[in-house]
């Protein structure tokens, strides 16, 4: 479902003069406001086929009602997102959880919503009904060439699945690595996940690029084959200028500084792309900004500052993209909540006196350099960003209008109270 376009004009009329006067406010002391404005609209964060239904745990799963029980329901719920946010126009897929089984109706409707295909994502991390050999014990790793071989293939069937719907990349997250010492030949296992690798990058159109992500434990804890970011860019370093290292911020060991592996990642031409998330203990899917929002924003100022160093696209030169799945909220609210905090986090760095701060480092003012970060970070940013928003033609507050269209209890009518969505 979509809202109507009188129900969002009148949203947005009833918000306008609250929202003007605190817009003017802001802008005031902000003389780029414009420019930050114009940025903030062409930044779109992809939203990934399996956030849109409830998340579970190993201990259970308490669905919400009303999920989307096809691709075409999931990628109506990311229209709907965008509509609300205008911020949100892209979908990732996971195969097999979401086969685009007719590719042409897949892209007309991703074009009624103004939506185009972010990366593809494989799936080796499971075994799927009628699978000849089993990932249980990984699969590019794999000791038996037949179980390497099948993760190849299934990699390579994902290309042609992306290459239809006009993606651009590939992700591969690979679960393997070992769960006891011994179990596992370290080295062997490396040389065979790259040469698995080499052969899914040979078959890589011209203009894709494929993004190797790493992630610390889980399913494994002993070891992790691509298990932190200096694996996963040794890996992408031997496969050549096409293959990039993503970084997932909940794939890091307790207390990492992302911030510093997402510069070093970027002056080393490196850094494909981000999984955006949040966690207190480990891979923990909460949403974006909720527990470290200052983390965000350091990770955002050093995006912000290595991207434009080298002369970089915020929008479109790197892969920006949500992997979240919660269990006790709303997916939609979830993800409306995400998005934003990106926004916000995006606009701090934004902010940020890059000149004052280059001074500051020179000479060791160590003062200086917090008090010149924690002042664009303490900004409150919310109108510019509810600004950029309502002059891209979406709400000024999309979860208050959410909330007041009680879309979920209209989509719980539609598809019911027991509808799971395809996922983890
Ligand atoms: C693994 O934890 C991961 O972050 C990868 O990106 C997977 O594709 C996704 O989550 C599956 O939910
Ligand atoms: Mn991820």
């Amino acid at each position: 479902m979509l809202i109507e376009k009188k129900t969002l004009a009148e949203h947005n009329d009833s918000l306008l003069l609250q929202h003007t006067r605190r817009f003017a406010y802001t802008a005031e002391t902000i003389p780029n406001v414009k420019e930050i404005i114009t940025k903030l609209k062409a930044f779109q964060i992809a939203i990934p086929s399996w956030a849109l239904g409830t998340g579970g745990t190993r201990f259970g799963r308490f669905g919400g009602g009303g999920e989307p029980r096809s691709l075409e329901e999931k990628m109506e719920d990311v229209g709907l997102l965008h509509q609300l946010n205008r911020s949100s126009g892209a979908i990732s897929l996971h195969i097999p959880w979401d086969i685009p089984s007719d590719a042409a109706k897949i892209r007309s409707l991703a074009a009624q919503y103004d939506l185009r295909f972010d990366a593809v994502n494989s799936n080796t991390f499971q075994d799927q009904p009628g699978q000849s050999h089993s990932y249980k014990f990984g699969s590019l790793q794999h000791v038996d060439r037949s179980v390497r071989k099948q993760a190849v293939d299934h990699n390579i069937e994902v290309i042609k699945h992306g290459i239809e719907l006009g993606s651009k990349s590939l992700t591969v997250w690979l679960s393997d690595g070992s769960c006891f010492p011994g179990q596992l030949n370290f080295r062997k296992a490396f040389e065979n996940t790259l040469a698995g690798l080499q052969e899914i990058y040979a078959a890589l159109p011209a203009d894709w690029k494929v993004f190797v992500e790493y992630k610390a434990f889980e399913p494994n804890f002993y070891s992790m084959t691509v298990g932190d970011w200096g694996q996963s860019y040794l890996y992408a370093n031997k496969l050549g200028d096409k293959a990039y290292t993503l970084v997932d911020l909940g794939h890091h060991l307790p207390n990492a500084n992302i911030q510093q592996i997402v510069a070093l990642l970027l002056n080393e031409k490196k850094l494909g792309g981000f999984h955006f998330n949040d966690s207190k203990y480990g891979d923990d899917d909460l949403t974006v900004g909720s527990i470290d929002p200052y983390q965000l924003f350091l990770i955002f100022n050093e995006l912000v500052e290595g991207m434009d160093a080298r002369g970089m696209n915020h929008a479109n030169d790197l892969g920006w993209m949500i992997d979240a799945s919660h269990n006790v909220k709303d997916p939609l609210e979830d993800l409306i909540q995400s998005v934003e905090a990106i926004k916000i986090a995006y606009t701090q760095a934004l902010l940020v006196d890059t000149k004052a701060l280059v001074q500051a480092q020179e000479n060791n003012d160590v003062v200086k350099a917090q008090e010149i970060l924690q002042q664009a970070y303490r900004t409150d940013v919310r109108p510019i960003v509810a600004e950029a928003r309502l002059q891209a033609g979406a709400a000024i507050d999309p979860l208050q209008l959410f909330r007041k269209e009680k879309v979920r209890e209209q989509l719980v009518k539609v598809r019911g109270e027991k509808t799971v969505a395809t996922g983890l």
